[in-house]
């Protein structure tokens, strides 16, 4: 496919503005990589010039798809715990006992960066199959300082071998590592003074994220982290109030964070502080399913707040070992109610922004990246309604069939 060309004769989710933005019988110009025009054929300017063009007989094209929130990079896996937990014992229990993300953070030590980079292509492959043209990658099963830059690196690596565009994001404060057993402070002083400062020296974190939960770090300790990294002039994000309300929401709306994601515990006052500050609301549906968790994110209070929703797959070993975009919508739907418009919004026009990359990505508009998923579907709700089914005819990355 040459950079410049029209895809005609289909329906488009632009996903512009608040909803689906659907157009029928749409046309969207491809040129230099970036879309150049995006609407009804029957408003392509008369002197628009010729070029090379694809009948995309009525199927659906949406945004790429964004995958905003993943653990993609890491060693081993979690099945023997997840018997463990079909035997009865919980998440929690698992991870106080040494297990849980500990104990993938043993695997990951013991992996080479060739090793994370061979193990993390099949995720980021199967992401890709389903329309996925952006993922956010996350530190934090390493927690030294080479182990936390290894990860980044074979994130960053990703990013090149594949046409895939990768975010990363520095999750040191993720667990509290053995060499720091009871003394969280001093492993955040750490994070702070040591894995930060190693990281932005070799550009390898877009992000600073936190676990801010019980079995990992205070609110306190998650400030004191926020505000240096603010200082450092990286944005925030937090893993907030999944198994508990630890306020996590109205911290990350304190320091204006892009997103707080998880939110099962969130209150009302939490929902309305994000909207205040434009903080965006990462749902993750396959993390509730799989720990079978009991207490939805408060859905009803984010709507009538106005925060945003975006949705993603959390990938990872220990509490959502999913790689499918589709299955995370229907979950969304089906556990959480969420409606189609909200789905497709959550994977596109909002994970974008919880990006802090709206103005790049995320939605069909004139001046954005050519990033497209073509479904051989006729309505935006069968991408959201089938379960284990995958419609995706193709896969455009600036402008490039991939
Ligand atoms: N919350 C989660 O659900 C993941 N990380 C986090 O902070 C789980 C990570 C794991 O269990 O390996
Ligand atoms: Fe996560």
């Amino acid at each position: 496919m040459t950079a410049d060309h029209m895809f005609r004769n289909a329906r488009l989710v632009t996903m512009a503005g608040d909803g689906l933005g659907l157009v029928e019988r749409g046309a969207l110009v491809v040129t230099g990589g970036r879309i150049a025009f995006a609407g009804p054929e029957s408003n392509l300017p008369a002197d628009f010039p010729a070029m090379e063009s694809t009948d995309c007989e009525g199927r659906v094209i949406t945004p790429g798809l964004v995958d905003c929130h993943t653990h993609l990079v890491f060693g081993g896996n979690r099945a023997r715990e997840f018997e463990m937990r079909l035997d009865g014992a919980s998440y929690e229990e698992i991870a106080r006992a040494g297990g849980g993300i500990l104990s993938t953070v043993r695997a990951t030590r013991a992996a080479s960066e060739d090793d994370l980079v061979a193990s993390a292509l099949p995720r980021l492959d199967a992401l890709m199959g389903e329309g996925v043209t952006t993922v956010e990658i996350k530190s934090g099963y390493g927690l030294t300082v080479a182990d936390e830059v290894k990860t980044l690196r074979a994130a960053r690596r990703l990013g090149t071998l594949r046409p895939a565009t990768i975010t990363t994001t520095a999750l040191g404060a993720h667990a509290i590592p053995p060499e720091f057993a009871g003394r969280s402070g001093d492993y955040i002083d750490h994070v702070i003074r040591e894995q930060l400062p190693a990281l932005a020296a070799e550009n390898l974190a877009d992000c600073v994220d936190a676990f801010c939960e019980g079995i990992a770090f205070s609110p306190e300790e998650v400030d004191r982290l926020f505000t240096a990294a603010r200082q450092m002039g990286l944005p925030v994000k937090l893993h907030a109030d999944q198994l508990s309300n630890l306020g996590g929401a109205a911290l990350s709306a304190k320091h204006g964070a892009l997103s707080a994601d998880h939110l099962e515990y969130t209150d009302a006052a939490g929902a309305a502080a994000m909207a205040r500050a434009g903080t965006i609301a990462v749902l993750l549906p396959g993390a509730f399913y799989f720990l079978r968790e009991k207490q939805l994110p408060p859905i009803a209070a984010f709507r009538a707040a106005g925060t945003r929703m975006a949705l993603a797959t959390d990938c990872n070993p220990g509490s959502s070992p999913l790689t499918s975009p589709l299955l995370t919508m229907n979950m969304a739907a089906t556990l959480f109610r969420m409606t189609v418009s909200e789905c497709l919004a959550g994977f596109t026009r909002e994970a974008a922004r919880a990006l802090g990359k709206l103005g790049e990505i995320g939605t069909l508009e004139p001046g954005k990246w050519a990033d497209l998923a073509i479904w051989s579907v006729e309505s935006p709700a069968e991408l959201v309604y089938r379960m284990g089914f995958n419609p995706l005819h193709a896969r455009i990355r600036r402008g490039q069939r991939c």
